[in-house]
């Protein structure tokens, strides 16, 4: 990839390189705002040699002072005697959100760039309102263009990002230009090698937002670590007027808390909340949490919950939890394609809870906001993750830039989600030095930015070339992690089944174990003995001895096998079998479940009522 000219020195911001002047403001609870949507139909331009963004010497058109061409300028010809190559006006359309691979089946395998365009309005509702365009996500590479004026560069497939258009834009007939790049870099996060589709394109919604002149840009509203009774504050306010008074009120009671802004717009501040419902998978409570400040106001659906690690116990509100969870990856498999709205979130976490789960790992790469809110409302304790995935660039600084603003980033989204108590750093990657600092710099940047929910990475285990049946987890990262979490896949990758019933374990540190993933593949409705490759009855005998196995280890806190649904993979090419998809979900390609979705949910069901009869009996 070209080098980025510059790069924005705060990490909240490495991912918006160049354009913007100023570091762009934060855009908290955007959903909550004023604001049109800019979802729909998009012209787009497929340019595999990038043609409307090099001239024919190779230079970016939009690094010239005063462009004169690109698509960029997203110019009408006006009149016959014109020679211009493109015209996004009779340019097919896409659906924004939505990955374009799904959509047009000449785009399935397509990465490189594709231009989207599209006009809109911007009637604002006071004239000293101010307007962004904000992003859930492109993958990978965004550059963002309004009425020919370049926004900015944004990297990172997973995690929202917005510009300030207030004095860019007109009442009417704006042009909106997007080029979006899913081409794989060795340096970037993710590497070249992944496990999922490369679904390019505008995957996420696309919003217009409207704020006042002075508006709250962010906050977090939750309680102190290691204090039921305990509620912290902290807000920003952005623009014109920082220094303000800032009332929090909680549901329909008065204020809880007054806080005074400084020149910095910042404030924090704490109030004690006894009384308050707590939020557990049991009982979802979502309070109303409202922010005012003299220019603007918002409102979030907060819960409030803690989250810690005793021994080898992960403790929610003080009470030890078994973590019943499964891994999902972004994907409907129905459509096959990313997921992206509320609907699908709650398809998905809804098949999660048929399966008496209560955790989700959202695996490999930061889920859309809808996924937490949904979790947030059903109850479903979460773990987060960059795709910091296998082999990565250990030593490049730019590399661990990348991944600290994509792992900010979706802290500084999820912050206030009480669904969300894991935040993963990384997913299988090789033990070694450079790997462990570079993990251990994420750690810290977890920690710097919020220090009330654990920390933890899917690991590998280590085999003993003495006996094949002895499995050993040292990795010394493990060390600075609160859940020790690893994937295993015996009876799949390793040996068959019959050798799970043989394991056993030595594991270094005395934390709680979460079996990160394991699992095995089954072609929905393939019918077989169990020791038939792909039969679904291979993949419930894999369940049934793995849980039977992971209970005899006496800190084993949870599980997330691998995985709800089949999904689309590039890597999984046997012909009638897999046809480019891992089928290792419970449910296959078409929506149905397979026998094991029926092993785990009588597993988790059984464990469900063992929690309740405990927490009956502790009363
Ligand atoms: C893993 C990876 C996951 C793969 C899975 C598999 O260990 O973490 O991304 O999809 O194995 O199916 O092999």
């Amino acid at each position: 990839m070209r080098p980025l000219p510059c790069f924005v020195v705060s990490l909240v911001c490495f991912a918006t390189v160049c354009g913007a002047a100023h570091a762009t403001p934060a855009l908290a609870n955007v959903y909550a705002r004023t604001s049109t949507s800019l979802n729909g139909t998009w012209h787009y331009i497929v340019d595999p040699y990038e043609n409307g963004y090099y001239d024919y010497r190779h230079q970016p058109f939009d690094a010239a002072a005063k462009p004169t061409a690109g698509y960029f300028l997203d110019r009408q010809p006006v009149d016959r005697t014109v020679l211009q190559e493109y015209d996004f006006a009779t340019s097919p359309t896409l659906s924004v959100p939505g990955d374009w691979n799904s959509q047009d089946p000449r785009l399935l395998y397509y990465e490189g760039s594709i231009w989207y365009e599209r006009h809109f309005d911007a009637p604002r509702h006071a004239a000293d309102h101010r307007l962004f365009v904000y992003f859930g996500a492109a993958n990978y590479r965004a550059d963002v263009y309004v009425n020919g004026h370049k926004l900015g560069t944004h990297l990172g497939g997973f995690t929202p990002f917005w510009y300030e258009v207030t004095s860019l834009v007109r009442d009417h007939d704006n042009s909106l230009v997007v080029k979006v790049d899913n081409k794989r870099h060795v340096e970037a996060v993710p590497t070249l090698n992944t496990d999922w589709w490369n679904y390019g394109g505008i995957t996420r919604d696309v919003l217009l937002v409207e704020t006042p002149a002075t508006y709250i840009a962010d906050f977090r509203v939750q309680l102190q670590k290691g204090h039921a009774d305990r509620v912290g504050v902290t807000v920003a306010l952005d623009g014109a007027r920082p220094a303000q008074t800032v009332q929090i009120a909680i549901d329909d009671a008065a204020p809880a808390l007054e806080l005074h802004t400084g020149p910095d717009g910042r404030a924090s501040g704490e109030f004690s909340a006894a009384n308050l419902a707590l939020w557990s998978p049991d009982h979802p409570v979502l309070h109303r949490v409202t922010l005012a400040a003299e220019t603007d106001r918002t409102t979030d659906r907060i819960g409030f919950r803690t989250v810690e690690v005793r021994g080898a116990d992960i403790l929610v509100n003080g009470r030890p939890v078994f973590l019943r969870g499964i891994s999902i990856h972004e994907e409907v498999p129905m459509r096959g394609g990313r997921a992206y709205s509320k609907e699908d979130a709650r398809l998905l976490l809804g098949w999660a809870k048929e399966l008496n789960c209560n955790f989700a790992r959202l695996a490999h790469y930061p889920h859309n906001e809808f996924m937490a809110r949904v979790a947030d409302e059903l109850g479903i304790l979460l773990w987060e993750e960059v795709p910091v995935y296998w082999t990565i660039q250990w030593e490049n600084p730019d590399t661990l830039r990348n991944a600290q603003a994509q792992l900010s980033d979706l802290i500084a989204r999820d912050g206030n989600r009480a669904s969300v108590i894991v935040w993963s750093v990384a997913n299988e990657t090789p033990v070694g030095d450079a790997r462990t600092r570079f993990l251990r710099t994420l750690v810290d940047t977890a920690r710097a930015a919020d220090n009330t929910r654990l920390v933890s990475a899917a690991m590998e285990v280590r085999p003993d070339p003495a006996d094949a049946d002895h499995k050993i987890v040292d990795d010394p990262f493990g060390q600075y992690t609160d859940l020790l979490s690893f994937n295993e896949y015996i009876g799949w990758y390793d040996g068959l089944p019959d050798k799970i019933d043989r394991i056993h374990w030595t594991i270094k540190y005395d934390k709680p174990v979460v079996i990160s993933e394991f699992g095995a593949g089954a072609l929905q409705g393939w019918h077989a003995d169990p020791l038939t490759r792909f039969s679904e009855e291979y993949q419930a005998d894999v369940y049934r001895r793995t849980l039977t196995m992971l209970a005899k280890i006496p800190q084993w806190r949870g599980c997330t096998p691998w995985i709800l649904c089949d999904f689309r993979s590039p890597r999984r090419l046997l012909a009638n079998v897999q046809d480019g998809w891992n089928r290792k979900g419970l449910i296959g390609e078409n929506g149905t479940r397979k026998e094991a979705f029926f092993t785990l949910q009588k597993f988790y069901g059984e464990k469900a009522r063992q929690a309740h009869s405990s927490s009956e009996a502790a009363k």
